[in-house]
């Protein structure tokens, strides 16, 4: 009994505190005292696919946000435009980025050109709709609400005013990064795209102007999925770009209204994934799912160039309706990760199941011959070998050094038996080039070796000699 009055004394307390912390403005209550000793700060608001910069201070802020509603004429797709309904003037709205903490000041600045009223309802706001119910705006109006940042993660914003499905289906949604106190792990890059539909009177490509069409929005059989609002919004020249060996941290939303998105990069692995935009992450995911009004943050390494195409894996949506997008990689190959095509060769089923016994053989079975050994030591090359060096033994310039016409391979064949047994690092010079890689050691028989070793004596011009499996053995107990 003595327990419970007394924690209804310190609730009273504190609920006495907060009333006199308050000040009212037209009978309309802000916030407690104490958010008043907080810095003040607007927030920096970006266009998709750019994220403003990561927050560095390592105390709460007073931050005030101002998002206008105005709904325009723009473009879905080459020839295709459609009346967007917009946070921000275009499709998705501005990212803003907060840190868990933050007291946020909130404007919703409806433009007087609206014909409809809007709100936002923020998934990053503890309270009744998300700030939909304080946020309702009328054209050439302007409404204000605040919220305290809880809990971090990475939250939808999206229109709630009815219809709700249709709000959204034409545009209006985007992304809130509330940061963790210690901030996010530092990246090179950052991105930020949004998956969403479209529901036209046309169908995929139809020219013109479309009107929203609430039918195929019922059935959930949309013309339209896209990455940004359009149809090549992060493709061709708006592609997102890095260069290899930097990290990549993209902020992905899935604004529906309807579908669930399979986000996946062709050609990449996530090595990190905030699932669903938490704080759990998982390693190594090759496609993530982002509910409709959900999110995930993806990480990885770019360590080839080239162009990685971004898509929705329900496959026809990517190629037949709009969600494709790319990420440009510039950079030197790494021939080690991806080598490229090697090799386009006749392929003879029947024939090939003899070529491969007779191969497999030719590993146990003993060269009769230096013609022989040059034979099984070209496979041998193109299977162990090439990738590095080449298929004219001419290696990448400062990469990996040549073996045509190499003076450190031709100057002494128990030097290169070692290469192979052992491995090689460090750096070396070959033909007047400083090579400093690595170079493992390769899982080869005696006869193996000695074949390689061999074909790349007698070939590309360098000047002929036969190594014996004997010499390996040699070398191996040496
Ligand atoms: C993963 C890439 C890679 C593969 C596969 C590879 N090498 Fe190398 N190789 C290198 C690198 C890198 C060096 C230079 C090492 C250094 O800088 O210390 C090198 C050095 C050499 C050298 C001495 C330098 C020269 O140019 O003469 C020889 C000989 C050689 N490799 C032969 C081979 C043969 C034969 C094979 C196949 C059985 C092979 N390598 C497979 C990467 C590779
Ligand atoms: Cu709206």
């Amino acid at each position: 009994m003595i327990t419970t009055n007394r924690f209804k004394k310190v609730n009273a307390k504190v609920a006495a505190l907060v009333v006199a912390g308050m000040t009212w403005v037209m009978g309309v209550p802000t916030f407690a005292a104490t958010d008043l000793e907080l810095p003040v700060e607007h927030a920096t608001l970006t266009v998709a696919p750019i994220v403003p910069p990561p927050i560095v201070r390592d105390h709460p802020a007073k931050v005030i946000v101002t998002l206008e509603t105005i709904e325009k004429v723009g473009r879905l797709s080459d020839g295709v435009e459609y009346t967007f309904w917009t946070f921000g003037g275009q499709v998705p709205g501005n990212f803003i980025r907060i840190r868990e903490g933050d007291h946020v000041e909130f404007n919703l600045n409806n433009h007087p050109s609206s014909k409809m009223p809007h709100n936002i309802d923020l998934h990053a706001v503890t309270g009744p709709g998300g700030g939909a119910t304080s946020s309702f705006t009328a054209p050439g109006h302007s409404s204000r609400f605040s919220f305290k940042a809880l809990n971090p993660g990475l939250y939808v914003y999206h229109c709630a005013t009815a219809p709700v499905g249709m709000h959204i289906a034409n545009g209006m949604y985007g992304l809130i990064l509330v940061e963790p106190e210690e901030g996010l792990p530092p990246v090179d890059k950052e991105y930020y795209i949004m998956q969403s539909e479209f529901y036209t009177k046309g169908s995929y490509g139809e020219e013109g102007l479309q009107p929203f069409d609430m039918a195929k929005a019922l059935s959930e059989i949309p013309d339209y999925v896209v990455f940004n609002g359009a149809v090549g919004a992060i493709a061709g020249d708006n592609a997102m770009r890095a260069d290899v060996g930097e990290s990549v941290r993209i902020f992905v939303g899935n604004g529906g209204p309807n579908l669930v998105s399979s986000f996946h990069v062709i050609g990449e692995i996530f090595d990190k994934v905030y699932v669903e935009g938490g704080d759990m992450v998982n390693h190594h995911v090759q496609s993530t799912l982002i509910p409709a009004g959900g999110s995930a943050v993806v990480e990885f390494l770019v360590d080839v160039p080239g162009t990685f195409i971004l898509v929705d894996h329900s496959i026809f949506r990517a190629f037949n309706k709009g969600a494709l997008g790319m990420l440009k990689i510039d950079g030197d190959e790494d021939l080690a990760v991806y080598s490229g095509k090697q090799e386009d060769s006749v392929y003879l089923p029947e024939g090939g199941g003899i070529q491969s016994i007779a191969e497999r053989g030719s590993v146990s079975v003993k060269a009769k011959s230096k013609e022989e050994r040059i034979l099984f030591g070209e496979r041998t090359y193109a299977q162990n070998c090439m990738a590095c060096h080449q298929s004219s033994g001419q290696g990448i310039p400062g990469a990996f050094p040549p073996l045509a016409g190499s003076d450190y391979l031709l100057s002494s064949p128990n030097r290169s038996i070692d290469v192979l047994l052992h491995g090689l690092s460090g750096e070396i010079v070959v033909g007047g080039q400083s090579y400093n890689g690595v170079m493992p050691a390769v899982q080869l028989s005696d006869e193996s070796i000695a074949n390689v070793l061999t074909y790349v004596l007698n070939s590309w011009g360098n000047n002929g000699g036969v190594i014996l499996p004997e010499q390996v053995i040699e070398r191996r107990t040496h």
